[in-house]
């Protein structure tokens, strides 16, 4: 029967499976439509006309006719499913009909979806008029619920207020597709509704955001204002509910350090956007001081043509900025440090060599960008020279110098542009966080937002490329554990009973990245000390352009070039060169730079994994919410859904098994005790009941007539479907006001 079919695609019907078959003849008979695949080609919408064997005649909606097989079909749901809010609420739940559902939604500007637990968000790459002040007032007191990042971050703050425990919003999704933009939107729901504290502390949370876009994103080819960096940030509350500090913690950035894009751009990508900032908008002042140039003058920066961003004013993101850092405290004096560091960074681009009386020895060619650059650093022209163009090695007991190849003394200048970046980077977070310190007020609990680099993947993927996925794996991981793992296995321990859903892992992806010995990082951590190794013993094994993945791992900067910077009589290089002192100095490959004593950390790789470690396990410790961004397109433009494209981003997350999961599962849980202690109260004659907590929730179950297939009664904890919980509450809601209305009453009187 019809209802046969309903009840069994409460798990997704699959083409060609028995029960699918069963049911074709229900669909012809009763005109149902279908999705047919005719040559596999795109899948459409139609009505059965006929079928013989494992032949079907379809009648598609333009009127065409088409013989596939049955394999090619697919039950579609009535229209009166058309474009609901949760995927969950589709009858059949399939490729093509949640493809279908998204993307009529997304043509409504309706880009936020949910599948099941998930929130689903389509990057409609425009404006749409969602975010008003308004919607985050209707959000808040409920008048709204639709789908949305701000009903999300409303129940995050719910649950944190309610339950006392942490929580993430946990951003995914692919380079470009709306992480960061959404990110923000969940920080400034934060912002209205925690905010109103004395400290005003709100707008410094939302001002780092124009800070560390400024100093980490860049113009990609996939994406305008793309994050070169991973950000999780804590945002902590008081006993109120009000924001009373943050703390932003950065991931990758150590890949500044080793990352090409301070001193190297790809054609038609840019360089962090604060140096086409710093060029376009600085006061006369500054640029005097800082014998600032425009962009197109400046190695670094005019090797990739491409110097402007189509919309987007250089100079008045610059005032921007500048507003921000004095929003958030950050001292005048301590800002034009920052600049002047930028600005021997570009100064030091200019910087040439010449092969001087000796072949192959190479020298500085004195002009105005050394001496820029010394000034500004605060060293002299000749130390300047000296730690650009040669280096100290030990032999035996002795010091000797030894002057370096044309290529090296590019390589120097380069890297010392990369530590001073990476290590301003750092230094700017740091600043944020001290003027954003937790106050004292706070109670402990906190909503983390993490928004990390997407998933990247280029026709040449390099060193980058490796990082940022593998973190995406983990991240993948994380959220897999959550939804199926942890969930799966709760059930069967906690003895209730469960129909299990097989779902696809990445563990062997992370196994292959990850597990000794031969994972990939094991392998490129031997490679990276083994004096003899190349990128060609380490490649053949991954899919990645293994083009100086060593020499990127190693993450080497002269100790000439840490000691100068020591010795300026500046701030901030002097600071940087301090840091270092935490870290070994090791000898390097004699291969590489020319030999001699460098200052080696930790490899860049084993620190991710590290960092990666160590953001797993603070998530573990909240609460998650899961939003997945896609991006529907491209090419970045509005209302272009290109469904191979979103069906592909769908499948890397296993969108269908969480809608699955989510459909045949229980997501609100509670112990006894806490259901007892929540709830217990409504039980107004729980005199006859006995105390213990498991009782008294049976109880309490049939006192509301809370329908048997709605909940079930595990050994440790009670499960309920999807609405149950908000039903629960909203009787608590009325019984606490009733309590309420009562005791004014009973005051009154007394009075
Ligand atoms: P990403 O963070 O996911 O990429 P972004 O958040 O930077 O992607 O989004 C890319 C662009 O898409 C933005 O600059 C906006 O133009 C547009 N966009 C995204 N979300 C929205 C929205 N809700 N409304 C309007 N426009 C939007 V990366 O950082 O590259 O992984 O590394
Ligand atoms: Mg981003």
């Amino acid at each position: 029967t019809g209802e046969s079919t309903a009840s069994r695609s409460g798990v997704a019907v699959k083409a060609g499976t028995p029960e699918w078959e069963e049911n074709i003849e229900y669909f012809i008979k009763k005109k149902l439509r279908v999705w047919c695949r005719p040559a596999n080609g795109k899948w459409e919408l139609g009505t059965i006309v006929s079928t013989s064997g494992e032949e079907a005649t379809v009648s598609i909606l333009s009127g065409n006719i088409f013989r596939v097989s049955t394999w090619e079909l697919l039950p579609a749901n009535p229209d009166i499913l058309c474009g609901v809010d949760d995927l969950l609420q589709l009858s059949y739940l399939n490729e093509p009909s949640v493809i279908y559902n998204l993307h009529y939604r997304f043509s409504r500007d309706i880009i936020y979806s949910k599948a099941g637990p998930l929130l689903i968000a389509v990057n409609p790459f425009k404006k749409v008029q969602i975010y008003e002040d308004n919607l985050v007032q209707a959000y808040k007191q409920k008048t709204m619920d639709n789908p949305h990042v701000y009903a999300l971050a409303n129940t995050a703050y719910n649950e944190m207020m309610r339950d006392e425990v942490s929580q993430s919003i946990i951003i995914s999704g692919e380079s470009g597709a709306g992480k960061t933009e959404t990110a923000r939107f969940a920080m400034h729901y934060l912002a209205s509704v925690g905010g109103g504290s004395s400290a005003g502390i709100e707008s410094n949370v939302l001002c780092t955001n124009s800070i560390l876009e400024a100093f980490g994103n860049a113009k990609t080819s996939r994406n305008a204002n793309s994050s070169r960096f991973g950000k999780f940030t804590e945002i902590y509350f008081s006993v109120s509910g009000k924001i009373c500090g943050a703390k932003v913690q950065t991931y990758e950035n150590i890949l500044l350090f080793v990352q090409s894009r301070v001193v190297q751009v790809t054609q038609g990508e840019r360089s962090y956007h604060i140096f086409y900032q710093l060029c376009a908008g600085a006061p006369s002042y500054l640029r005097e001081k800082l014998n600032l140039r425009n962009a197109c003058e400046y190695y670094y920066l005019k090797q990739s043509s491409c110097l402007l961003i189509e919309g987007v004013n250089d100079a008045e993101r610059f005032r921007i900025l500048l507003e921000a850092l004095d929003i958030v405290r950050i001292p005048k004096v301590y800002q034009e440090n920052a600049f002047e560091v930028l600005a021997a960074i570009l100064w030091l681009g200019n910087i040439s060599f010449h092969t001087g009386d000796f072949e192959n020895h190479a020298e500085v060619v004195v002009d105005e960008a050394v001496t820029t650059v010394a000034r500004l650093l605060g060293c002299t022209t000749e130390d300047l020279m000296v730690a650009l163009s040669t280096r100290k090695i030990k032999v035996g007991k002795d010091h000797i110098t030894k002057t370096l190849t044309l290529q090296q003394a590019f390589d120097v200048r380069d890297a010392l542009a990369k530590f001073l970046y990476a290590s301003l980077f750092d230094w700017v977070v740091e600043q944020i966080n001290i003027s954003l310190e937790v106050g004292k007020e706070s109670a402990g609990r906190s909503i983390n937002i993490l928004d990390i680099c997407g998933f990247e993947s280029f026709q040449r993927n390099s060193f980058e490329q490796f990082c940022i996925n593998y973190a995406n794996e983990r991240l993948q991981q994380h959220f897999h554990r959550h939804l199926f793992k942890l969930e799966q296995e709760e059930y069967e321990t906690d003895g209730i009973y469960w129909t299990k859903v097989d779902f696809e892992d990445n563990q062997d992806c992370l196994n292959l990245i990850e597990k000794r010995p031969l994972g990939i990082l094991s392998l490129l951590e031997e490679e990276s000390k083994f004096p003899k190794a190349s990128d060609l013993t380490f490649s053949n094994k991954v899919s990645y352009d293994s083009t100086s993945f060593l020499q990127k791992n190693r993450d080497l900067v002269h100790v000439d070039s840490i000691q100068l910077l020591s010795s300026c009589s500046c701030q901030l290089p002097k600071l940087f060169a301090a840091r270092t002192d935490d870290h070994s100095l090791g000898l390097s490959n004699p291969n590489h730079s020319g030999g001699g004593l460098d200052f080696q950390k930790q490899s860049v790789a084993a620190k991710l994994k590290g960092q990666l470690f160590k953001l797993m396990h603070q998530l573990e410790n909240t609460k998650p919410h899961f939003i997945r961004c896609i991006r529907p397109n491209e090419k970045q433009l509005p209302c272009h859904f290109e469904e191979d494209l979103v069906l592909q981003q769908l499948r890397c997350c296993g969108i269908i098994e969480v809608v699955q999961i989510s459909r045949s599962g229980y997501p609100s849980r509670m112990t006894h005790q806490e259901f007892a202690e929540r709830y217990g109260f409504m039980l107004f004659d729980s005199a006859s009941v006995s105390k213990d907590p498991l009782s008294i929730s049976v109880a309490l179950l049939h006192h509301f007539n809370v329908p048997p297939e709605t909940y079930q009664v595990g050994y440790m904890k009670i499960y309920l479907r999807m609405g149950q919980v908000a039903l629960l509450e909203s009787r608590r809601k009325q019984a606490l006001e009733g309590i309420i209305a009562i005791q004014k009453c009973y005051r009154s009187r007394q009075a």
